[in-house]
């Protein structure tokens, strides 16, 4: 059996978060355990499509996030979110939602430089940042508040995407949620 548990992937644009949390999601499922995610997709344009980029939105935008983590476990389910929650105050407060619930709550910082997720640039919005066409954008003109204490560290310029689902593994393994 399983325990709920929310993996929360933290890293600038670029970085890898959901190509990470697609990656565990397959492998998960594939043991049969309930597993959900949450990213841009299925919460920018939905739940929070209201919500832009300011810092009072991005606050909002991850407080809703932690919530909705929140309810997934609630219901017994291992949760992955990828949002760049740039600031360590918001991260803070979900990660205090999670606790005072008794929730297993791992916060994991995709991790790589920012050239080199400027160089990936998969969407060319770091040429648009760079060129003022996005302005505010996070690592070039918005600030990223790196985790100084993340349950993991996974360098996506140093691994590979299937090392990095099976260091995710083995962290919910110790935890038993697994
Ligand atoms: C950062 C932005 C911005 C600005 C649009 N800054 O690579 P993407 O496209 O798919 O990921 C980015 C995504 C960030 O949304 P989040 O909900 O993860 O951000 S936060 O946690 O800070 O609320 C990028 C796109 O939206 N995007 N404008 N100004 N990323």
């Amino acid at each position: 059996g399983h325990k709920g548990a929310t993996i929360w992937m933290t890293g600038v644009s670029g970085a890898g978060k959901s190509t990470v949390a697609v990656a565990l999601e397959q492998v998960l499922i594939q043991r049969r355990i309930h597993a959900y995610r949450l990213d841009g997709d299925n919460i920018r344009f939905g739940l929070n499509k209201n919500l832009g980029f300011s810092a009072a939105d991005r606050a909002e935008n991850i407080r809703r996030i932690g919530e909705v983590a929140k309810l997934f476990n609630d219901a017994g389910m291992v949760v992955t979110t990828s949002f760049i929650s740039p600031y360590k105050d918001d991260r803070a407060k979900v990660r205090e939602l999670h606790d005072k619930a008794g929730l297993t709550f791992i916060e994991a910082h995709i991790n790589c430089t920012l050239e080199e997720a400027e160089r990936r640039d998969p969407k060319g919005l770091y040429k648009k940042a760079r060129s003022g066409e996005i302005k505010g954008f996070t690592g070039i003109d918005d600030p990223f508040e790196a985790p100084e204490k993340p349950e993991l560290d996974l360098r996506t310029d140093v691994h590979s995407v299937k090392e990095l689902v099976q260091i995710i593994l083995d962290e919910l393994e110790q935890r038993g949620v697994i």
